[in-house]
This record gives C-alpha cells, structure tokens and sequence, in this order.
C-alpha cells in the first residue's frame, strides 16, 4: 500500500454565497461575516466562494450594501484564502446579455477589488458567451499575477448530454484558455455512479482541474462526491453544516471526516471547523425562528429527479399556477415542461432558461393551446438571442411564434455596441467610485435606489421623512 499517491482533495465553502442564496434568499449580512473569516482563512479551503448575481442583487435590494464593499472587507479578512465568485457569462451577474466591455471592465474591477477564482457559465452552454470573460481574466493574470478563470458547465440530463458530449465540452473548455473545469450541478441531478463515469471520462481527456459543484435537493449528493471524489475530481463544493443539506451543499465537516486517513484527507482541523460551526448556528436558529429560513427546504425533493427540474423552478411554476388559480394544472406542466425544453433545443435548466421553459409550459397548459401565446423570453430564445442550443429549435414552433423574423446565429453579443460611456453618462450624478457605473450596468433601478439610499445615509437624511416615489429627500 505504500506506493498510494496521496491527493488531498480541495474544498470549496459556499457558506458566504451559494449555501446562504440556497437557503435564505441570500440574506446573511456582510456584518455577520466579517467576525468568522479569521477562523475560516485558517482552514486551508481551497477557496471560499462569497459573491455572485444574487449576492450582488440581495445586497443592494434588500440589504442597502454596497456589494464591492462587501467584496473588499471580504478579500482583506481571508489573507491566505482564495476566493470565488460566480459569473454567469455575457449575462455578468444579471439578466441580459452585455456589450464585451461591460464584461472586460466587470472582471477587472472583480479581481482589482479581491476575487481570485471566477467561475464562468451560460445557461445554454454556448461557449461563445463565455469567452469574453476568460479572456479579460486571462488577461488581467498576465497583468497582476492574479486571477483564474474556471469554466463551469451546466449540467443537465437528455438525449442530447452524452457523455462524448461532455468529454468533447471538457476539451473546447482546455482549448479556450480556462484554467480550471467546474461541473454545475444546480438542480441535484448527478448521481453517484454516473459521477464516476462521468469523472473518469473527463479526466481522460483534459489535463485541468476538474471541480464538482451540486446541491443536496435529491439526496444524493454526499454519495456523489464521494464517488467522484474516487474518480479522481479534483475540489468539491460544500457548506459548513449550519447552512449545508436540504437545496444547499454537502456539509463540510461531513466530507472532511470522510476522507480522513484516506490518500484524499484535506487535514482540516475538525476543531477549528467545529468552531466556524458554533458561531453560524445561533444565526440559522435565528433564521428557523423568523422564517427565512424554512423547513420544507431543508428535506428530500424526490421530485427532483422524477422530472428533472430545479426545486426552484418547481416552486416558481407552483407560484405561477395559485395565482391563476390553476393549481390542478400542476401535472399538466410538469408533463409540458419536457416538451417546450424539446422545442426549445433542450437547454439545462438553470437561470435564466429555467424560467423561461418554465413559463412557456405554464403558458401552454393555460391557453388550452400550445404557444397560442409566447413570452418575450421564449421569441429571444427562439431568436438565438440567448446563444445556440444543443440540438435544432422546433420549426413548427418558430413559424408559428416568429413567422418570417430573422434569427441569429453569430455570437450574440456580436451584436451589442459598448456601452460603457452610454452606462456612465446616464448614472454620473451617483457615481462615488468606478464599480458604481457596474453596479448600475447590472440593476440600473436597484442600483439607484441604493445610490439614492447611500447619499441621503451620508446626508444624514432622516428617511421617514424622504419621498421615495419622487426621489425628493429633504436634507
Ligand atoms: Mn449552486
């Protein structure tokens, strides 16, 4: 047994970001974060994932934070920790696609104010729309030395997602420059044993680091990391165990144990990380107590896996269906979701597609008609406005939702013109620092109203007395 090699396996902690957005809306205060990052730079995580899209909304929506300064207390309180945020290709961290210079300048001003690691994806996975961002992160590491573009791949299940598809994505992924591969399992769809083909498979054909992210909601996730983990993946992503389980990830302490005194042992301390634990429990009990933190999701969806979609899409479907008072329908749209997915070139199902397969079923199901009626998103869609899908759209249903319109077939931002000095001149007025054009860029009325927010708070506004509606605060 001596000549086992041995290979600590990488741990991710999602606990400042994906576990938090998984669980409570993406609501920890960046207050409550500072005080534990001593303790969790003292881990050795490979990295600590701590900013996104919805981190970047939540906090300016709802929390009247300034996200880039959250990010800067963030990089000065992990000295020795990598951190990592989460880009959802041409899209950014929004919901449109944007002009390569918004992207360029988004990603500089991400690694310029902390970020290490930027974990790239698109919810078709058009490479194209992500190549914009690894070349300005490739170019900002010539630069400065720092930055590392990991191109994350939606996965998703259907004829189309072979693993030759797979193997062949891993090495368009190597070719485009990425340093690092991340499978992106959002909706909890890989299990144990196709984990471990699917591991094998890649590694035979691409030398990068291979990362494996995915969430608990179908039950699986600890078993699939463990035999990914054999396969020989290379980090996992998890969450300390307040926030770990139910929508979020596997629970660190868990997989540290499990790996100890194997050739993959982290060497984490399990006191140190019982520690991290402690000061995060108090706040989930907090969070049962007010209800943003709610049981239902803290359990098995075996739903999941029976139909193949997200939690969250189910949820919004679910949502959508009371307010027409339709909730028999339910059964209905889950049978129609498959089949829009089909006609829509059978995307993974993660923001935004998600939404946009899904509202589309709903749409179908209600009109007693299918695509009697289309959303905006589905005729973009349909107009490769969000990038080529995997297999060919449903002619049927583009002569009948977009007779005789033009579509695209050029990368989609091709299409945009920059729009930098557009976006700064219609914000100047707020503008503190650089990163608030961005800021902007991404929410444009979010983003004023926390300018807004920010100047009457500087002012010393009192703010019972502002009149939001017509931005008039008296000073
Ligand atoms: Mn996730």
């Amino acid at each position: 047994m001596s000549d086992i090699v041995k290979k600590p396996i990488g741990i991710t902690e999602t606990i400042l970001r994906d576990a938090h957005q998984s669980l409570i809306a993406t609501r920890m205060p960046t207050e409550f974060m500072l005080p534990i990052l001593d303790k969790m730079d003292k881990v050795g995580y490979h990295s600590v994932e701590c900013w996104g899209g919805a981190t970047f909304d939540a906090s300016l929506r709802f929390l009247k934070e300034d996200p880039w300064d959250r990010l800067r207390k963030i990089r000065d309180g992990l000295k020795n920790t990598k951190t990592q945020m989460l880009f959802r290709g041409q899209n950014i961290l929004g919901y449109r696609p944007y002009a390569d210079d918004v992207v360029d300048n988004f990603v500089q001003r991400s690694v310029a104010n902390g970020i290490d690691i930027i974990r790239i994806f698109d919810c078709l996975n058009d490479l194209r729309n992500l190549q914009a961002a690894v070349d300005a992160t490739n170019r900002i590491k010539r630069q400065e030395g720092r930055g590392h573009a990991q191109i994350a791949l939606s996965y998703t299940l259907g004829d189309a997602y072979t693993m030759e598809y797979w193997t062949d994505m891993a090495k368009k992924v190597e070719e485009m420059g990425a340093d690092s591969i991340c499978i992106k399992d959002m909706a909890g769809l890989l299990v144990p044993y196709k984990a471990s083909e699917l591991i094998k498979a890649m590694k035979e054909v691409t030398k990068l680091p291979i990362q494996l992210h995915t969430h608990y909601t179908s039950g699986v996730a600890s078993m699939t990391y463990l035999k990914a983990v054999e396969a020989g993946v290379d980090v996992i992503d998890c969450a300390m165990s307040p926030f770990a389980l139910g929508t979020s990830q596997p629970a660190t302490e868990v997989m540290v144990e499990t790996f100890r005194g194997t050739p993959y042992d982290t060497g984490f301390d399990q006191n140190l990380l019982a520690e991290i634990a402690e000061y995060f429990r108090p706040y989930r009990d907090e969070c049962l107590a007010n209800g943003l933190l709610n049981p239902k999701v803290m359990g098995v969806d075996i739903k999941t896996l029976l139909y193949q979609v997200p939690g969250g899409m189910l949820s919004n479907m679910v949502s959508q269906l009371k307010e027409q008072n339709a909730e028999d329908k339910y059964y209905d749209v889950l049978k129609e979701i498959p089949k829009v997915r089909e006609d829509l070139g059978e995307p993974p199902l993660v923001t935004p597609s998600s939404q946009i397969v899904g509202t589309q079923a709903v749409f179908n199901v209600l009109m007693g008609e299918r695509y009697k009626m289309a959303t905006d998103q589905t005729k973009d869609m349909l107009r490769g406005k969000y990038g080529q899908t995997i297999k060919p759209m449903s002619e049927a249903v583009v002569q009948k939702v977009i007779p005789g319109e033009e579509r695209i077939t050029c990368r989609p931002a091709d299409l945009i013109e920059n729009e930098m000095h557009k976006l700064e001149a219609e914000m100047k007025e707020w503008k503190q620092q650089d990163e608030d054009i961005l800021s902007y860029a991404l929410f444009p009325q979010v983003a004023t109203d926390f300018f807004k927010y920010r100047q009457a708070q500087q002012e010393k506004v009192d703010m019972t007395q502002a009149d939001t509606g017509n931005a008039a605060y008296p000073v």
